[in-house]
Formats: C-alpha cells, sequence, structure tokens
C-alpha cells in the first residue's frame, strides 16, 4: 500500500490527481500541501502547509507520514515564470532537487515530476513534434522544466531513483482555474462563454497550441506511475497528446453551443512564448511504452466543460 504525498495541491493539477489517487485501490493515504490553501474541498485527505524549497519541512512531513511516492507538482508556469526568472529557477529546479535527494535518501518507491512542451523551441519541428525533437527553449519555463528533465533522467540513472514525467501540454479542466500559462486562454473561454460575456485572448486568432482535457491528463499521470519500470524507454519525460486548436477554433466548437458567443483578440507578451512552443505532438513512444491512449477531442471536451461548469453555477 502506498502512502502519497502530493506537492503543489492547491494548483489546476493538484485536486485533480488526488481524486484520481483516492480512486487507486493500492493508495492508503494522500497527503496534500502546499503554501495556499486549496481552492477545492479535499475531502478526507490531510493537509500540510509546505514550502517546496524548505527541503528540511519536506523531509520532515515524508518521514512522519511515511511516505512512499511523492508528486511533486508545485511550479511556476510560463507566463509568471518569464517575470519572475530566480524564483522560476529555485522554485522549479531547487525543489526538484530537494525531491530527488529525498527519494534517495530515503529510498522512495516512485517520484512523479511534470515537465511540458516547453521544453522544445523554435527549432524544434513544429507539427507533430517527436519524442526527440532537439529541445532548445527560450522560455524561463522552458530551460527549467528541460533541466529537471535531465536531472530525473540524471537520478534514475545513477542512483536507481524511479523518477517518472510526463511532457503535459495545456490543460483544460472545469474544477480548478490555471494560474500563470500560456494555454490558460483555453479555460477562461468556457467562463466568459457560459456567462454570456465576450471574451478577449491573449493569443493571435490561428495560433495553435498542444491541449489536453483534464481527465485525459489524469489518467495519463496514474497509467505512467502503474506502468512496469521495465516498460519504460524514456526517463526524461514522455511526449503525450491528444488534440490542437487555436483560439478560433476553440471559439468555433463553443458556438456549437452558444451561437452568439463573441471572442476578440489582443496578443500580449504571451503571444511569443506560444509561438517557440510546437503546435502538435507525437507521442506515439508513450502509446507503445505504457498504452497511453486519449479519449477526449475538442468538441467532446467543449460539451464536458460547458455541461459542468453550468451546473456548478446552478
Ligand atoms: C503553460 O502554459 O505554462 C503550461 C504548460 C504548457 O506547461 N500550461
Amino acid at each position: 500500500m502506498q502512502n502519497i504525498l502530493v506537492t503543489g495541491a492547491s494548483g489546476q493539477l493538484g485536486a485533480e490527481i488526488i481524486e484520481g489517487l483516492l480512486g487507486m485501490g493500492d493508495v492508503s493515504l494522500v497527503v496534500a500541501t502546499d503554501i495556499k490553501e486549496p481552492s477545492v474541498s479535499l475531502e478526507a485527505v490531510p493537509f500540510e502547509f509546505l514550502d517546496v524549497m524548505d527541503a528540511d519541512r519536506m523531509t520532515e512531513l515524508i518521514k512522519n507520514y511515511k511516505i512512499t511516492q511523492v508528486y511533486h507538482l508545485a511550479a511556476l508556469l510560463s507566463a509568471t515564470a518569464e517575470k519572475n526568472i530566480d524564483l522560476a529557477r529555485k522554485l522549479n529546479i531547487g525543489s526538484l532537487h530537494h525531491v530527488l535527494n529525498i527519494a534517495r535518501d530515503l529510498n522512495l518507491d516512485k517520484v512523479f515530476w511534470p515537465s511540458s512542451i516547453a521544453v522544445f523551441g523554435p527549432d524544434a519541428k513544429k507539427d507533430g513534434t517527436p519524442q526527440n525533437s532537439p529541445c532548445n527553449p527560450t522560455t524561463v519555463y522552458g530551460i527549467t522544466k528541460l533541466t529537471g528533465e535531465q536531472w530525473c533522467a540524471y537520478y534514475h540513472r545513477t542512483f536507481g531513483v524511479d523518477v517518472r514525467s510526463i511532457r503535459y501540454p495545456g490543460l483544460i479542466g472545469y474544477k480548478t482555474l490555471p494560474g500563470g500559462g500560456t494555454t490558460d486562454y483555453a479555460v477562461d473561454i468556457y467562463h466568459k462563454a457560459i456567462n454570456h460575456e465576450p471574451f478577449t485572448c491573449f493569443l493571435e486568432a490561428d495560433s495553435h497550441l498542444p491541449m489536453m482535457y483534464m481527465s485525459d491528463a489524469v489518467k495519463a499521470t496514474l497509467d505512467l506511475m502503474q506502468a512496469p519500470a521495465d516498460k519504460l524507454t524514456v526517463r526524461t519525460s514522455y511526449n503525450i497528446s491528444a488534440m490542437s486548436f487555436s483560439p478560433a477554433e476553440i471559439a468555433d466548437s463553443i458556438r456549437k453551443t452558444y451561437p452568439d458567443f463573441e471572442i476578440n483578440y489582443a496578443p500580449d507578451y504571451r503571444q511569443k512564448i506560444a509561438d517557440s512552443w510546437p503546435n502538435s505532438i507525437d507521442d506515439h513512444t508513450a502509446r507503445n511504452d505504457w498504452d497511453w491512449n486519449h479519449s477526449y477531442d475538442l468538441d467532446a471536451m467543449t460539451q464536458d466543460m460547458i455541461l459542468n461548469l453550468v451546473k456548478g453555477k446552478v
């Protein structure tokens, strides 16, 4: 049975991963940690304040709760990282070092650490970016994620730490709002649509990015963590993919339910970040190694987002 500690539990992915973990047969305890209180209720899960840059406190919690696995989700996302270089480096890389050192020293079973499609830069293949495309990111966030991937591979190779990772695309869910990412518009747009308000997008109409519905992202994460270690050929981070769309295309999908929905465009500094990333991702290595498969395309996601957001309003 596993005792799992989740960092960044109050973020966009945290509550969703915790819910997924609680549904697993071999999980006896999940401990949620963050520097801020969770925005959604994390029923029956202990919550502890943890600044992930504090290695001593992290060690203490891991020892006290007899933790066997860590899902280290705390991070600054791309837009915020660009404005806070030092904090991004300390938080995104420094805290990963603490987790990897603790995993090695306390012999933890497994660690999960999220990477991102942001590891790719302008010289990667734009469409269907392969697993091993050149990774020369031009963003602060991308640099931290690429560095982190290399540290994960090093700790696995050198110390046998079983750390696993996914390069998430933009994640879209209805339970929590994202914060500080370049793909956040694709969540915000649904909130405007259900309130019958126009949406002003900070990216251009035809800016395509890889995206994924939250339930697919949770499934991918739990499936990767359950996969037999000897099936995993990638110890940096796996490409995974579900859909790719532009702001104009998501607006069209929303208009199938709200025909009068209006979108305007006011691109800002985040356009440059988006321009440096792939349009779409090739993920056949993940599909071959651990049978990864997605369920939601753009229209299926739009229907589910609208249904749940409207339900939450009444
Ligand atoms: C961001 O926009 O920063 C993130 C990501 C793609 O990793 N959603």
